[in-house]
């Protein structure tokens, strides 16, 4: 019988452990950490035997196949080991593809946008009564939800160490948001090699399937035209001009875009959205091609992009106090992210940045910060390249070393029609948990402290 390994115990982990038991192979899960009782408690239920607190050779190297998590890279020694003894290494997406049956995929990725992009076409599906399910990069796993569950349509987030396990996968919508310098460190800090992975999105898709992708980001238009692409092509754009005869989606400069495929389309005012900011028009001209290619009727569409409301931790409002507002965007964790949060301000900022660096070039930032950020107030154990980027860009930049210090520094620096913007373009390993618990922290603060 094959012999599944899977690396990780992690969400990825025990949902592609699940699904490969349900499908009759020989399965055992290995993680070098602490796996969670709630998914040892799945594994116990589903008779998969696991190990953690290390990953033992003789028990790995016995594999078929390995499955391993996004989060454990290439340079783990276990990796090597698997890679030296030939054994295939492949991603949970690449896995519960082989098991889905009939049903569909919208597969989204890019550097920045994922999460709303994804949640907005499934949100849009949904209320559609469409029998659609949500995974990938976000909530629980496609492995889990093809053990699990039956549906018609998976949209799926996609991140690109996910896209890196992917080999015969296809996608039949895929949608490319922009590509822009990202976790670096992953792809030995050079961009090409994270570009290629994000252009993972269009492997094998032919002339049945779509491609939406954004024609103003550089260097998807670069890739697009280098690439002897099949795939029916839905480009969306506010500057660019590309046709595609199968459809695309155009911002124009009074905030309207019609987005459209084939014979249907949809005009939408982006003023009359509750999610702002051109980012956010991209979002939703993304959204509602991929959503038009699935078939959803252009009313449809329509609505549920006016009724979406902002995704926790996305330039998310959090509260007004004396006259400044505080704005939540703990997720914007590298520079593009920021630039659209800074694009989007209509205030003078105090704003909130640091944590890990990964690697990241602070120049794109400079001139928004110059024109709208009154101050930068760093947050993090090592704040010497953001305090050096910025000294003589901002009137005033300010460095402190917890999220209680930060904050105190930002409300005094605040005054009455400014806004006080978290958005670290970091990772937040240093002081928090992860990017949704520094983004707590700090709604907990403004509600509770101020
Ligand atoms: N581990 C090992 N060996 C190692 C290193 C780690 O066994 O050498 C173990 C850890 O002890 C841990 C497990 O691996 O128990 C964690 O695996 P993981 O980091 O892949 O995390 P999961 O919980 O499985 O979640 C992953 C994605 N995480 C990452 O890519 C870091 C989740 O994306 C995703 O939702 C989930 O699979 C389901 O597909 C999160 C994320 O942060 C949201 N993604 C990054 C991002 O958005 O920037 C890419
Ligand atoms: P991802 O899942 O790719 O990280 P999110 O939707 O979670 O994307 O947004 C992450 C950060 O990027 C947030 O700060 C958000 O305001 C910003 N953002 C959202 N959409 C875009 C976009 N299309 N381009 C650039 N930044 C974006």
């Amino acid at each position: 019988m094959k012999r599944i390994v899977v690396l990780g115990g992690g969400i990825s982990g025990y949902g592609s452990a699940i699904l490969a038991k349900k499908e009759g192979f020989d399965v055992f899960l290995s993680d070098s950490g602490r796996i969670a009782d709630r998914f040892k408690a799945r594994l116990d239920e589903w008779h998969v035997p696991y190990e953690e607190g290390g990953h033992t050779p003789e028990l790995i190297l016995s594999a078929t196949e390995v499955i391993k998590s996004p989060g454990i890279p290439e340079k783990a020694p276990i990796v090597k080991a698997v890679r030296e003894r030939g054994i295939p290494v492949i991603s949970e997406i690449e896995f519960a593809g082989r098991y889905k049956g009939r049903a569909r995929t919208i597969c989204i990725t890019g550097s920045n946008g994922k999460t709303t992009t994804t949640s907005l076409i499934y949100r849009i599906m949904h209320d559609a009564s469409m029998n659609v399910a949500l995974g990938g990069n976000i909530g629980e796993s496609f492995a889990y939800s093809v053990a699990t569950g039956s549906y018609d349509w998976y949209v799926l987030e996609l991140s690109s160490f996910q896209l890196d396990g992917m080999y015969r996968f296809r996608a039949d919508v895929g949608v490319l948001m922009n590509i822009t310098p990202d976790h670096l460190d992953r792809y030995d800090y050079c961009f090409q090699n994270y570009v290629d992975s994000k252009m993972r999105i269009t492997q094998n898709q032919n002339s049945r399937n779509w491609f939406v992708y954004s024609a103003d980001d550089e260097t998807v238009w670069a890739e697009v035209c280098k690439r002897d692409l099949t795939v029916r092509q839905l480009p969306f754009m506010a500057h660019n001009s590309v046709v595609s005869g199968s459809g695309d989606a155009f911002l124009m400069p009074d905030g309207i875009f019609t987005a459209t495929v084939g014979k249907r389309s949809v005009e939408i005012d982006t003023s009359k959205m509750q999610i702002k900011g051109l980012h956010n028009a991209y979002n939703a001209m993304a959204a509602a091609l991929a959503t038009l290619a699935a078939g959803v009727d252009p009313e449809s569409v329509r609505r549920s992009i006016y009724d979406f409301a902002p995704v926790e931790h996305r330039l998310e409002p959090v509260r007004e106090v004396d006259g400044v507002l505080y704005i939540n965007d703990s997720k914007a964790t590298n520079v593009d992210s920021v630039w659209y949060a800074l694009e989007s301000m209509t205030r003078p900022v105090v704003w909130i940045a640091g944590g890990t660096d990964k690697g990241n070039d602070y120049g794109p930032l400079k001139e928004f910060a110059r024109q709208k950020v009154k101050a930068l107030v760093c947050m993090g154990l090592d704040n010497d390249k953001l305090v050096r980027e910025f000294t003589g860009v901002v009137p005033k930049v300010v460095s402190t070393q917890s999220l209680d210090e930060a904050m105190r520094n930002a409300v005094a620096l605040a005054e009455r029609g400014d806004a006080v913007l978290l958005s670290p373009a970091c990772a937040s390993f240093d002081l928090f948990k992860n990017y949704e618990n520094r983004g707590e922290l700090f709604k907990e603060w403004v509600r509770t402290r101020i």
